[in-house]
Parts: structure tokens; sequence; C-alpha cells
């Protein structure tokens, strides 16, 4: 009875796959409440559970689509490349938990009739009034049932057992939930006789005109009335059309006919090539401005709902993003439908990853195994069956992270020959003989830089100035994962941009990845793999997305926004230069503000190509400091309304004033004796300054563990337990000089400080401080590698009816000193409470780089002005570090007394090393002396 769980075998029973389309014939769906029992191993409830006369009113109701373990029913898992069973193939273990479901539906359109499941995870049987329709595998690949003289008009009775675990787990080792249930869409579609069951659109485009030829199973008329064609299927015409592009997505609608049924057609017509070295569409090079997308919603996990994928798509198109690659397996069909209408490049990915062999050494490894080959190949030719229609599919992608294997041959041969129209990629064997891409994850800058320059090193295992090797320095370059978005951050995305358009050989880069994948706690907190009890386990690894898991935009989707902005728009020598960084688009779609303060006015926008350049005047400005040039979408279009900001730039109009702070004597300051730290500022209590070197450790700052894991070298430092000492307090009339050490406990390294404060004028203190290191700064107890500063500054107590921020300075939204192009320097006001992103794991955030000045207020309340000389960066929290250190929910950061002020020289960058190179040198702050100047000035 369970025998297929086990086997090799991909199903039985099930239709020949086909694309996946729309026609006016009748179709039922049979989503919504079904009955459902849960029980520990495949045997199930047993063999009744087929019986048409099966009493099922005593089970549970459960909704389909939805996966079990998100409503109620055991628990979801979360493992990043284990498997969470034994690698013992094609075998799982007995505690298998299985689900039962029946539902009962009338079906008044005839006999002959198809029976579809859209996904199922990961193992379906099924039976349709008592007889047995065959079983499947993969979890988020479509498979049909003929059911033609099984129905009746009415009291159908639908069983289907779903189990857990089955061989096909062993290819489903995405870095992701394992969320087992019926997530997809069930439905029954009729099938008039003599209608047509799967065609292939093949809609080319060159020089102006389209070549359009519809094959199909049965004869069939081909109806697109825009452009006048009405012909047979199997016939070819060609005819004066717009291409079809992520940017421009024409779309012409029509019909394919057969059998008194009417099919929906969607051609857009365009030509995918690679010529030179050189990724082109249309006969033009492209560049994706990607991301990887997972399907997750942090309720419905994968069950996704129209409304859900068509945010995924607006949220892409508002923020840039031109290109999505699927990973790491194709998405339910109306997210491609929605590409294709919106406009999104699409990198089509098998459900296919093995990655959790690599704990046996590759050995068994199912791409490398016979036996496995029908089950890889059934994936593979479900994926591009069901997909090949679309004009947003622009690259076949094979599979992620299962390392390589003979199968792989195969694969790729099949996809030739079925869809020679399409490019295919696989990034994880290095020979890359079976891609048309090379491609490569998570390279430093330098690497991805040599890469553009095709001087990238032979890759392990391949001989340099062998075939393999000169070929892959012949293919067009896809980085399909880079910039790990996990916590905050990634930082360098404007750097990597820079290398991506540099060189002609880059055809685009995806983000790692679109969205967090929390899922909603009881408590209506965030849950992460390591919040279930259970090993092997990923823990936080699943929250790395540009998206918060409700869909937020976190502060790194705005920085990757402004990164791959479609105009960069520069100011200088008196004229406003627009670089078009589109493919294929000009900027007629475009209008162009100016703003400088409260005065506005617009541009004229020039006429400038696709990857060309021009400039144009600035007008007659007012005076001010800051211009900013906006280009904003003239027109309303499906995914914003005209006024939608797609690039800005600035520019400073006055050259920088020298900061020149007045002199007098000190009045209405009071310093403790002490201490030597400020006690009050005219009216305004204070505590501190003291040095500052520590920040809550950003997800990126761990590295992967093993690798890269700065926070291990600054506690084993010992930069989390800085004490101070203050060995001299020197009072004079036109100034207080503080002397002072600050180290960690247990160690011989140390800062040595000297505060030098003095009248600033109007009862402010200018405060010079002197930070010169002391003794070895090495993590000599763990590794012996130097070690750099999280942040230097200082950190203030503020009184806690301080509410609000006001600044001139870089926002409104945070920014690292490699993470800052998101924000534009303009004065900004924000509520304190409000400065605070809340990360799912608590950790450094809402700092502000470049600021001017700042200043702190609350109502009834004296407040405080800072000032650089020229610049700081500031936080501005209710709880310290160290409080933020410790938390591991948001829930439990608590406002305490204060409000803490960090006034900071600098803060090391966010990098990308929870799964990325290590934070370049020059994003982080060396042990070397420094000096910097702040005033602090009583204000209100
Ligand atoms: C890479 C995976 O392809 C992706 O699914 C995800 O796990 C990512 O890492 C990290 O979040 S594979 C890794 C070995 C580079």
């Amino acid at each position: 009875m369970t025998d297929h769980v086990e086997s090799y075998a991909p199903g039985e029973g099930r239709l020949p796959p086909r694309a996946d389309f729309r026609s006016d014939a009748p179709r039922l769906s049979l989503n919504g409440d079904w009955a459902f029992r849960l029980t520990p191993t495949a045997a199930g409830t047993g063999p009744d559970v087929a019986d048409p006369d099966l009493d099922d009113s005593g089970w549970d109701r459960l909704r389909v689509p939805s996966h079990w373990v998100l409503e109620g029913y055991d628990r979801p898992l979360y493992t990043n490349t284990a498997y969470p069973f034994p690698i013992d193939p094609p075998h799982v273990p007995a505690q298998n938990p299985t689900g039962d479901y029946r539902r009962r539906f009338d079906w008044p359109f005839g006999e002959r009739a198809v029976l579809r499941f859209q996904g199922v995870d990961s193992c379906a049987r099924v039976w349709l009034n008592g007889t047995e329709l065959g079983h499947s595998k993969g979890s988020r690949l479509p498979f049909e049932f003929d059911v033609t003289g099984l129905l009746r008009p009415a009291g159908n009775v639908l069983a289907v057992r779903v189990h857990r675990w089955s061989s096909g787990s062993y290819l489903e080792d995405q870095d992701m939930w394992w969320l087992p249930g019926i997530f997809r869409d069930v439905e029954l579609l009729a099938r008039p006789s003599s209608a047509i069951d799967d065609f292939f659109v093949h809609a080319s485009y060159l020089d102006g005109r389209g070549t359009l030829r519809v094959d199909a199973d049965r004869p069939g008329i081909v109806e697109l009335p825009e452009l006048g064609v009405r012909m047979p299927t199997g016939e070819t015409v060609t005819v004066p059309v717009e291409p079809w592009s992520a940017e421009r997505p024409r779309l012409y609608r029509g019909t394919l006919t057969a059998g008194g049924e009417r099919i929906a057609l969607a051609v857009g017509f365009r030509t995918v090539s690679i010529v030179d070295g050189r990724l082109l569409v249309n006969g033009v090079p492209v560049l994706f401005r990607g991301v990887n997308r997972h399907e997750h919603d942090p309720e419905r996990g994968r069950a996704l709902d129209l409304a859900t994928m068509r945010r995924d798509v607006v949220l892409m198109k508002q923020h840039n993003i031109n290109a999505v690659r699927t990973s790491h397996y194709p998405p339910h069909p109306d997210f491609l439908r929605l590409c294709d209408e919106y406009g999104l490049w699409v990198v089509d990915e098998c459900d296919i990853e093995t990655h959790g062999f690599i704990y046996a050494g590759w050995a068994g490894n199912p791409p490398a195994e016979p036996a496995w080959r029908d089950a890889l190949a059934d994936r593979i030719e479900r994926m591009v069956e069901r997909d090949k229609n679309h004009p947003s599919v622009v690259v076949w992608s094979m599979g992620n992270e299962s390392w390589s294997g003979a199968t792989f041959g195969e694969l790729e041969s099949w996809i030739r020959k079925r869809d020679p129209s399409r490019p295919i990629h696989y990034e994880r064997d290095r020979s890359y003989r079976h891609s048309d891409f090379a491609s490569l994850m998570y390279p430093s800058l330098d690497e991805l830089d040599a890469i553009g320059r095709g001087e990238e090193p032979t890759p392990e295992g391949v001989e340099a100035g062998s075939p393999d090797d000169v070929r892959r320095r012949g293919l067009p370059f896809l980085l399909c994962e880079y910039a790990h978005a996990m916590g905050n951050g990634p930082g360098s995305l404007l750097d990597y941009q820079r290398i991506l358009e540099a060189h002609e050989r880059f055809c685009g880069a995806f983000v790692w990845e679109w969205i967090d994948h929390g899922l909603r706690a009881p408590d209506g907190g965030l849950l992460h793999g390591g919040d279930v009890d259970y090993t092997p386990n990923g823990g936080r690894y699943c929250l790395d997305g540009l998206l918060f898991a409700d869909r937020t935009p976190s502060p790194g989707l705005l920085e990757y926004a402004k990164a791959i902005e479609p105009v960069v728009i520069t100011i200088a020598d008196g004229r406003v230069w627009l670089r078009n960084r589109y493919d294929m688009a000009d900027l007629s779609h475009l209008r162009l503000e100016w703003t400088v303060g409260h005065e506005v006015g617009t541009l004229t926008v020039p006429h400038v190509p696709a990857r060309t350049s021009a400039s144009l005047p600035l007008p007659e400005l007012p005076d001010g400091d800051w211009l900013t040039v906006r280009a904003v979408l003239a027109a309303d279009t499906a995914w914003a309304p005209a006024g939608h900001v797609v690039a800005w730039g600035q520019a400073e109009l006055a050259p920088p004033r020298p900061v020149d702070w007045p002199r007098g004597g000190f009045s209405g300051v009071r310093f403790d004796p002490e201490t030597g730290q400020l006690v009050r500022l005219g009216d305004l209590e204070i505590g501190g300054p003291v040095l500052d070197v520590w920040r809550a450790p950003v997800e990126n700052d761990r590295g992967q563990g093993f690798r890269n894991d700065l926070t291990r070298a600054w506690r084993a430092v010992g930069l989390d337990r800085v004490l101070h000492r203050v060995d001299e307090v020197r009072t004079g009339d036109d100034r207080v000089v503080v002397r002072g050490r600050s180290g960690p406990a247990g160690q011989a390294l140390g800062l040595r400080t000297e505060m030098c404060w003095e009248p600033a004028g109007d009862g402010a203190v200018a405060l010079t401080v002197t930070v010169t290191p002391e003794g070895i700064w090495t993590d000599t107890p763990i590794g012996g590698h130097d070690v750099t500063l999280p942040r230097l500054g200082l950190r203030l107590a503020l009184p806690a009816g301080l509410t609000r921020a006001t600044w001139f300075g870089r926002g409104p939204g945070e920014s690292y000193v490699d993470s800052r192009a998101a924000a534009r320097v303009g004065r900004f006001t924000a509520e304190i409470d409000a400065l605070q992103t809340p990360y799912p794991w608590p950790q450094e955030n809402g700092n502000h780089v470049e600021t001017r000045w700042l200043e702190l207020t609350g109502d009834g309340q004296p407040g405080l002005r800072v000032e650089g000389d020229p610049w700081f960066d500031f936080t501005a929290r209710r709880w310290t570090s160290e409080d933020l250190d410790r938390a591991t929910k948001p829930s439990q950061l608590r406002p305490s007394e204060r409000v803490w002020l960090n006034v900071d020289h600098g803060q090391q960058g966010l990098g990308s090393a929870s799964c990325g190179p290590p934070l370049p040198q020059r994003y982080r702050l060396p042990i070397r002396p420094y000096t910097f100047r702040v005033r602090l000035a009583g204000w209100g």
C-alpha cells in the first residue's frame, strides 16, 4: 500500500505534462473545506480512505489549499542544507505524518474531464469514487489524472492521501520550511472532445516583426485580432509587432479555438539569444536586476493567494527590480501570468535540490545515480511543459545546489530539444558543461570584478586551458545569488552594481532573497526555525529577505531600489546628466522634477535612448543648500501611479562652509568633578558621554559561524564588556580636560582617551575626543586575527521625555557606510520610537551617517543639539546596545528610563558575510588613533 512512497518512481497513472492555460470550458474549483485526518505513519487512516461510503463526518475540516502544519497539526520544520531525516535514499522514516483528505462534489459538466493538482507536498495518492487514479511526487509541480468515465453528476468522493516524507523529499532540500499538504489549487476541468489539451506558442521577434506559430496536439484556430491574425495551428505568420520586454510587456491577447473550446492566449513576441558571450533579448543586451523569490506568507506558507502574488510583483516593479529567479522551484502558475503582464524577466527554476548530500560527501547524489533519472526528468518535463508559453520566462534553471551528475546532461539535452528558444542555467557544476551561463554565488567585489574582466581563477576540478575552461570564459555570467539580505543589510549593493554595469560579460544578478520566511507565532510575533525544537535546524537563516515576512519593505530593499535605479542622475558643471540604464526603453515615460528647499520645478526630459546618456542645462534655481532632481512616472502604470519616483540625484549648491564654532566662557555647563562627565547643559540633564565601541551585532557581523565571525572576535577581545577609568579631570576657565582609559575585562589592550571640553558660545560646549589604542588588538584566545571596532563614538544618557529627532544629514531611513545610497541629504524629523527598524532578530539598526546636526526635543522639555565637524553618525533609542544584543525577540525590548544617544565618529559597515565574503576593509574601523569633534548645546 505504501511502496510508492519510497520508490524512485515520480508517479503513476498521471497524464503527460502540458501547458497551464485558461479556457471557457467548465472548470470546478475543489478548493475549500475538506475532511481531514492526520496520522503518524504512511498507513494513514487505513485502506478505507478511498471508500465513497466511509463516514468522515467525525473528521476535522481543513482548508485547501494550505499546509496542515500551519493549520494546527504537527509543526513546521526549517532546515537549511541538512535533511530532517537520515540520508538513506530512497527511504524515509516510519514516522511519516500522513494527511488523509476527502471531499464530496457534484459535476454537472459531462463525461470528459481532467483532475488537476497544482501542488501537493510531498507525495499524493488519489482515489475518485473508490477507484485509484495513481500517485505523484514533485511538490511544486502540477499533476493531472484523466477522470473521464469516473464522474457522476452528483455525490462524487475524492480522496487524497498525502505523506510528509517520500523519496521525492530527497530532491527537495531547498533552504526553506518543510511544509506538507495540498498547498496549491485542486480543480476539475471539463475537456470537450477534440479540444486541444496542449499547445506551444512560438513567438519570436526580429527587427520590428514578430513571427508566430502555435503547435498543438489537435488542429485549432489561432486568433490575435489586434494583429489581424487568424490561422490554423501549425502555420507560421510574420507581422509587424511591438516586442515584449520586462520594460514594456506588450502582450497580444487572443484565442486558440478547437472542439468548441476557446483557450486564452497572451502572446509576447521576443527572442532570447546568446551572441559573442552576451545575453540578448530582441537583439539587445539585458541586465537582470533581480531577486530570488521564494513563495512565502507568514500565515499561509507557500499557499499564496493571487493578491499576495500580485503584491510581490507590484513591490518588485516599484523598487526597480526587473527580474526574478523562482528560487528554487516553479512558482504558482498565476505568478508567471503576472510577470507576463507587469513585465519581469524570469529565470524559471526547477524543483530540484539535493543539498543535504553534502553531509554524505555527495555519495549517492541523485543526479549522479541512474536510479533517480526518471524522477529528475519528470520534474524538468513538468516545469518546461507547464511554463513554456510565458514570454516572461527567458531562462530555464535546472535546479539549485545539487552538485553534479551525468543526469544533468540528459536533462539539458531534453530541454534543448523540446525548447531551443531559451538558454539553460545550472550553477553548481563547475564545468558548466550543461549551462549556457557561467555562474556563481556570493563572490567578493574583487572576485566579481575579476570575473567581469574574464580573469577569474579556473574553478577547482577544471583543468586550466581545458575546453571547459575556455568555453566557460566565453559564456555570459549570471550572478544567481549575492548580497545576503539577512537582518540589517546587505551592504555594498551599490558597489556590486557598479561592477555589474561595468563589464559586458554580466547579464545580471539576483539578490538573496526577496522575503523573510518568518511564520506568525500565536502571540502575534514571528517564528524562525530555531523557535521549533528540532535538530537539525537552520535557525534564523530563513530570515534573510529584502521584505520583512509581512511584506513591509526593509531598508535593504530601498537601498537596492536606489542601487539599480534605471536612470542615474548626476548634477555637475551646471548641467543635469541622465544616464539611461534601461536596456530597451528611452525616458519618455518619465518626468523630471527638481526641488531646492520647499521650491519645486520641472525640467524637460530630453530624448535619451536606452543605454545612452544625455544632459540638459540647470534652470535658474532659488537660493538653497541642496538640489534634488527626481525622475518620476509621467502617467499611471499598472504598478504605480503617476509621480512615483524611479530615480533621483542630488548636488550641494553652496560649497560647504568650514565649521567655525564661537568661543567664550563656560556658562550653564556642569561637569561631574570625579568623572569629568557632563551633568547639565543649560536646563538639560545629561549623563555621559562615555566612549562607546560596541554595537548589538547585526546578523552579518556573525559571518557563517565558522567563517568571518567578527562577533566572536569582538567578544573574545571583550568589546562587549568595556570598563572605563578616569585618570584626571583638569578644570580650567577655558577648558576641561578629562583623561582616562577604556578597556575590556581580562585584557591588556585598551583605548586611552582624552576628552577636551571648550566653551562654544551660548552655553554650548565643543568636545574634542582623542583615542589612542594600547596593547595588541588580536583575538588571541581564539585565533590571533586583527580585530576592528564595531563603532567608535560617544554614548549619552538623556531624559526619557525627549521624543523627537530632527536632523540635517542622510535620511529619512537608516544608513550605514556601505548602505547609504537610498538615504538622501535633507532635513528630517521623526519620533525617536519610529527611528527603530524592527528586525525580527533584534540587532543594531536605525543609524544615520553623515549627520551635520541633530536636535532631540520633547514637549515642555529642554532638548539637545549636536553639531558635527563636519559629520557624525547617530542612533537614538530607548534601550541600550546591550539590551538590543541580549534580546531575542522585538517584544523583549522595553523602554528604559532614558533615551540613549550614540554620537559616533563612525560605525563599521554591514556587509553580507552571513553568506558571503568578509566585510571589505574600507568599511571597517581599524585600530589606530582617532580624533573627532562635536558641539553640544542645550536646545529649546
Ligand atoms: C545558497 C542557497 O542556494 C540558498 O537557497 C540559500 O540557502 C542561501 O545559500 C543562503 O541563505 S547556497 C550556499 C552554500 C551559498
